[in-house]
């Protein structure tokens, strides 16, 4: 009998699918510190929620899930049908896996505890945004944060346990539904970007390493805001216009992130009369996207503090966000802070 070697590389004939999320995070388990399995489980259970979210924006035209749901969230906004769907999808996949003690939602007034005595990890998400933008079919998101339980675990869980910054999570990641969709997620180790490719059902590595360029010249925001802003924003932004500076602003935050990330830009959220706080929510949009981008190379700041530094004192805080390539977001925060010290000097 004669025994040949496998050729691996026959890409001359069937060229390479590459390599799938999942074989991608077994790959990589060894890195992030207390590997055991169960965070790459975790990681797993998300693609598979976003994978059926997927489906469910895919045909959001034809099921009667667009529109409103005809309830308002915690915040006061109105909740879309896919907004509660998602949330759903997201709540069942994190609570059947068993790696999960606790989730934090966007679309949920309370912590859910899932008394699960053996979970080790406390999620954070945002399961769908930018859903005022489904009715009209332009991208939407997903946006979660992974950090471990401060507590013992079995122990019950306590504010110390949600209540983490930024800097503690131990993985986040987003889902972008867009032209295609995408899922970008980091463990500390760089950010790594993955392609859904429905006919096979799996997100496969489309973009290695991703880096975000230092610099660039696209700016986002909702200038319909303007004459609210917050001081310095105005002069920031004059200056991108001098610059010739390209606008681009879709109101989906994790859209808007991604192509940043990808080409260079900056998308702010500053502070603004009606909203002095921002809009973002630091727990569940701001701390992953944060993470994310200083991964990638970039900065996320609220104007003076570093993102992941800041300390949550409520579930649902909401904090201004200035994020992309560094020295954009350098520039901004130069801008806030000049105006400030002239807001000082005045008032002395
Ligand atoms: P949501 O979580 O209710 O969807 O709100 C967040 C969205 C972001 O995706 C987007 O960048 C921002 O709100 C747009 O707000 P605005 O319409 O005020 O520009
Ligand atoms: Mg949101």
């Amino acid at each position: 009998m004669k025994i040949s070697p496998y050729q691996a590389d026959q890409s001359a004939l069937a060229y390479s699918v590459g390599i799938t999320l999942d074989r991608y995070i077994k790959l990589k388990q060894g890195d992030f510190p207390f590997a055991s399995g169960e965070l790459s489980q975790l990681l797993r259970d998300i693609a598979l929620a976003a994978k059926i979210v997927n489906r469910e924006t895919n045909r959001a035209g034809l099921s009667n899930i667009a529109g409103a749901f005809g309830q308002t969230n915690i915040q006061g906004e109105e909740q879309q049908k896919l907004d509660v769907i998602a949330n759903i999808r997201f709540m069942r996949a994190l609570s059947k896996g068993g790696e999960v003690c606790a989730i934090v939602s966007e679309e949920e007034d309370e912590v859910i505890d899932l008394q699960n005595k053996s979970g080790k990890y406390v999620v954070a998400i945002d399961p769908l945004d930018g859903s005022s933008n489904i009715d009209v079919n332009i991208s939407i998101g997903t946006i979660f944060s992974i950090y471990r339980r401060k507590t013992p675990v079995g122990s019950p869980i306590t504010s110390e346990d949600i209540m983490q910054a930024g800097n503690q999570q131990v993985a986040a990641g987003y889902v972008l539904y867009g032209s295609s969709t995408m899922l970008v997620y980091t463990t500390g180790c760089g950010v790594s970007g993955f392609t859904y490719e429905a006919s096979l059902g799996e997100f496969f590595l489309s973009h290695p390493d991703i880096k975000a360029p230092e610099t660039g010249n696209i700016y986002s925001i909702n200038e319909g805001l303007e004459l609210e802003w917050q001081p310095g924003i105005q002069e920031f932004v004059r200056e991108c216009k001098v610059k010739k500076y390209q606008s681009r602003y879709i109101g989906s935050l994790v859209a808007d992130f991604h192509r940043n990330l990808l080409k260079g830009g900056v998308y702010l959220y500053p502070s603004t009369v009606q909203n002095p706080s921002g809009k973002l929510r630091l727990l569940y949009e701001a701390n992953a996207l944060a993470f994310i981008i200083e991964q990638a190379g970039g900065k996320a700041s609220d104007g003076t503090l570093r993102i992941l530094d800041i300390q949550p004192e409520d579930l649902h805080q909401r904090t201004p966000l200035i994020i992309g390539s560094k020295l954009m977001v350098d520039e901004a925060e130069k801008s806030i802070q000049q105006a400030l010290s002239e807001i000082h000097i005045i008032s002395r």
